[in-house]
């Protein structure tokens, strides 16, 4: 192949200047990088690298991310679009991860199980291997730090694939953590297509274990061809999730967080609160105040630390806009934005204006695929039952947030979501890094982050000792 088509050039989403030109990996570096992963698994060095130097080591990892935090918050905010004041969340973020898991690396603990006298049976948790990890755009920097923080806490030997759009602090955070002294070839990058560089991961018979966060659809090929070689997934997959909003709930905190749930990066987040559920009789008053809050948001690049960004890349825009197109075609009242927002001096960047589309029917399209922009759907219940029916009737199920004042009907609400994460009168409280985080049904499956994710990345042996 030429050396041309060997590059990627990675575009800012603000302007749609060239940010950075990165090597266009495929199968053959994939392959590289898994052999150098798989020897340093097997050497000595990491062998007898012990458990409380791992965690040393994370504490080191953070203390460099803060460090350079305006650097990364900087470079994230170019390369995805989002406001400086986010990417300076993502990066502490990032720093909390491999903090949390420092914490961790010598506390990975196995059992004694009483099988029988004369017996002592124990289990060890193992490192699984070689980890594959495919990271995607919204989030590259915190999506990273929490794969290999808890990668390496677990002893294994790590390849990242950040999307082709975003590879910018995934390259510097693995550049930043190289003088802290890990056995070459336990971390390592190649930035390339899914297509080919992902594809050749998620195939390649040395992996042991693929961490994936993405769409559905490629989540199913990654599966695909992870089964070939019966290799586990942890999938971490898109969402619709709801906010359901009882006539009981403190108004002005529900308004802060359904907004908030909606517009953070610009609605390109897997979690994002993009279905509003709400009771019909404070439905109307509810929406006109949410879109008086919504035309207030100033719309501009991430690096001037507007409210709104950009949306990602031409793709993502287009792909936003059939969705609107779809709600004017089918008579959907678009209650405040729909359109493009011309920026001054950055007429090729990707801004969408903030959008809700009104009583949309619960089935239809629009309410139950992912818009991945910032677009809310609205509808409206008269019973609890309904409201339960209605917030579960998507094939996702990520997440959900319940606004109630009535602390019975919020546990018992909970209780019969068909989600990962339920937040009650919140949404996004604790933080999310000790909180196990995944999907019921086709938002996947396996839990990251806390604790739950120590199961991905290890594996159980059993050893029974007979005296
Ligand atoms: O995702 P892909 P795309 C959803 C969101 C968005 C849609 C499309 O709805 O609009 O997906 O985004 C790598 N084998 N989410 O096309 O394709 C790719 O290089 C192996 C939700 O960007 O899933 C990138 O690194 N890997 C989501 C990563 O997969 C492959 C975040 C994600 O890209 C591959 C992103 C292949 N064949 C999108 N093809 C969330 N859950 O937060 C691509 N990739």
């Amino acid at each position: 192949m030429p050396e041309k088509e060997r590059l990627i050039e990675v575009k800012n989403p603000g302007d749609g200047s060239v940010l950075a030109i990165v090597p266009r990996g495929d199968k053959e570096e994939i392959d590289l990088a898994v052999k150098a992963a798989k020897k340093a698994f097997l050497s000595n060095e990491w062998k007898t690298f012990n458990p409380f130097s791992r965690g040393k080591l994370l504490y080191q990892a953070a203390e460099i991310i803060r460090e350079n935090k305006e650097e990364l918050a900087k470079l994230e905010t170019l390369d995805v679009g989002k406001p400086l004041a986010q990417s300076a969340v993502d990066v502490e973020i990032a720093a909390r991860y491999f903090e949390y898991y420092a914490g961790v690396a010598d506390k990975i603990l196995g059992e004694t199980i009483p099988v029988e006298p004369g017996i002592i049976d124990y289990t060890v948790r193992e490192p699984i291997g070689i980890v594959g990890h495919i990271i995607p755009w919204n989030y590259p920097l915190q999506i990273a730090a929490r794969s290999i923080a808890v990668s390496i806490a677990t002893g294994n030997a790590t390849v990242l694939k950040p999307a082709e759009d975003t590879p910018l602090t995934t390259l510097k955070l693995v550049e930043l953590m190289e003088p802290l002294g890990l056995p070459k070839g336990i971390l390592n990058v190649v930035t390339g297509y899914g297509y080919e560089a992902g594809a050749a991961l998620s195939s390649h018979p040395d992996i042991n274990h693929i961490t994936f966060t993405g769409s559905v659809e490629t989540g199913k090929r990654v599966m695909e061809s992870a089964a070939q070689n019966v290799v586990p997934v942890t999938l971490e997959l898109g969402g619709k999730s709801p906010n359901i909003v009882f006539a009981d709930c403190h108004e002005e905190q529900a308004l802060e967080w359904v907004l908030k749930s909606i517009v953070q990066n610009a609605g390109q987040t897997c979690s994002a609160g993009s279905r509003l559920v709400i009771e019909k009789s404070i439905k109307e008053a509810f929406v006109d105040k949410l879109a008086a809050l919504m035309e207030k948001l100033s719309i501009g690049p991430g690096i001037d630390n507007h409210d709104l960004g950009p949306v990602l890349s031409k793709k993502q825009f287009e792909r936003i806009q059939s969705f609107i197109n779809l709600a004017k075609q089918d008579g959907i009242r678009i209650a405040t934005g729909g359109e493009r927002e011309s920026v001054e001096g950055c007429e090729s960047g990707y801004f969408l204006q903030p959008t809700i589309l009104d009583n949309v029917p619960a089935s239809h399209h629009l309410a139950q695929e992912e818009i991945f922009g910032p677009v809310l759907t609205v509808t409206t219940f008269e019973t609890e039952e309904e409201a339960i029916e209605i917030a579960n009737g998507t094939p996702y199920g990520l997440v959900a947030g319940v606004w109630t004042e009535n602390g019975s009907r919020a546990h018992r609400v909970a209780s019969q979501l068909q989600c990962g994460q339920v937040f009650i009168n919140h949404y996004g409280a604790g933080g999310g890094i000790a909180q196990p985080f995944g999907g019921y049904k086709k938002s996947g499956f396996g839990r990251e982050k806390g604790l739950e994710a120590l199961r991905n990345y290890t594996q159980v042996k059993n050893v029974a000792v007979k005296f």
